[in-house]
């Protein structure tokens, strides 16, 4: 187990792991990518599992506000270690559930999601703050699971175009409440106003300044389900932010708490 890793992640609720990937297999992620952005071109509408962007509202709330998106641009993927088994292939090429998981939360983690993050330049879309936990499907036990996740940058991720942030310690905290609208079910009709779920900036906690986490293409930011973070909008002319996570399955760490957290007073 690497200590560094497990202290990091138990103070502050996420580690930088730089240089996770080397040269051939950065290469063969951003070949993953190209093959998922493939399966999405010809793609004008949003669904559960390719979310395209959209000007102005975000993706997010244009799909499910029924809003025009824009055609193959893709704002986020779900599930792309099923689409493009490569994504698969990749992690268990690293062992990074047996690795730098493990070293995290005390024993090997399993991958129960990969994610596309794609914020292109001019029209990439903010994610607002959020803990993962509160988006677990119903199999996870709050009691018995936890969620590590490492996401890795495959282009330059900078505060102009929108890099991780993350609140250290909140993952001490508690669960905070998220305010928004739950997706729509198929078949369900578009809602207008719908907003992406997040924690409301009068509930945030102020125990600590939000930290920004710029990475290098193969460098990746390794967190704890329930730390808080975000990301900001894209706001560079041409310089993409494309970014893949794993997500790993944990025995829940023991210094985690699930409880509702104490909300801070605006
Ligand atoms: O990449 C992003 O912009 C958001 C990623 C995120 O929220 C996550 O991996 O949980």
């Amino acid at each position: 187990m690497d200590d560094t890793h497990y202290r990091e992640v138990r103070e502050n609720g996420f580690v930088r792991l730089p240089g996770l990937m080397a040269g051939g297999t950065l290469a063969r992620l951003k070949s993953a990518v190209s093959d998922l952005e493939d399966l999405a071109r010809d793609r004008t509408v949003s669904s559960g599992d390719f979310i395209l962007e959209a000007p102005g509202i975000g993706g997010w709330a244009a799909w499910q506000q029924g809003a025009r998106a824009l055609t193959g641009v893709l704002r986020s993927a779900d599930r792309i270690h099923e689409h493009v088994p490569e994504f698969d292939a990749v992690q268990r090429s690293l062992d990074l559930a047996g690795g730098p998981v493990a070293g995290a939360a005390g024993s090997p983690g399993t991958l129960v999601n990969a994610f596309l993050w794609a914020k292109p330049p001019v029209v990439g879309s903010a994610k607002p703050w959020h803990q993962d936990i509160a988006f677990a499907p119903p199999s996870f036990g709050p009691e018995e699971h936890g969620i590590v996740t490492i996401w890795v940058a495959l282009e330059p991720a900078t505060e102009r175009n929108g890099c991780l942030q993350f609140i250290p310690g909140s993952h001490l905290l508690g669960l905070f409440p998220h305010t928004g609208d739950r997706e729509r079910l198929p078949g369900e009709p578009p809602r207008a106003g719908a907003v992406e779920p997040h924690v409301a900036d009068e509930h945030l906690p102020r125990t600590a300044e939000p930290v920004a986490v710029p990475l290098e293409p193969g460098s990746a930011v390794m967190f704890d389900g329930l730390v808080l973070h975000r990301s900001a909008p894209n706001t560079t002319a041409a310089e993409p932010r494309t970014a893949v996570s794993f997500v790993y399955q944990v025995p829940r760490p023991s210094w985690t708490r699930m409880e509702p957290a104490v909300l801070a007073r605006p």
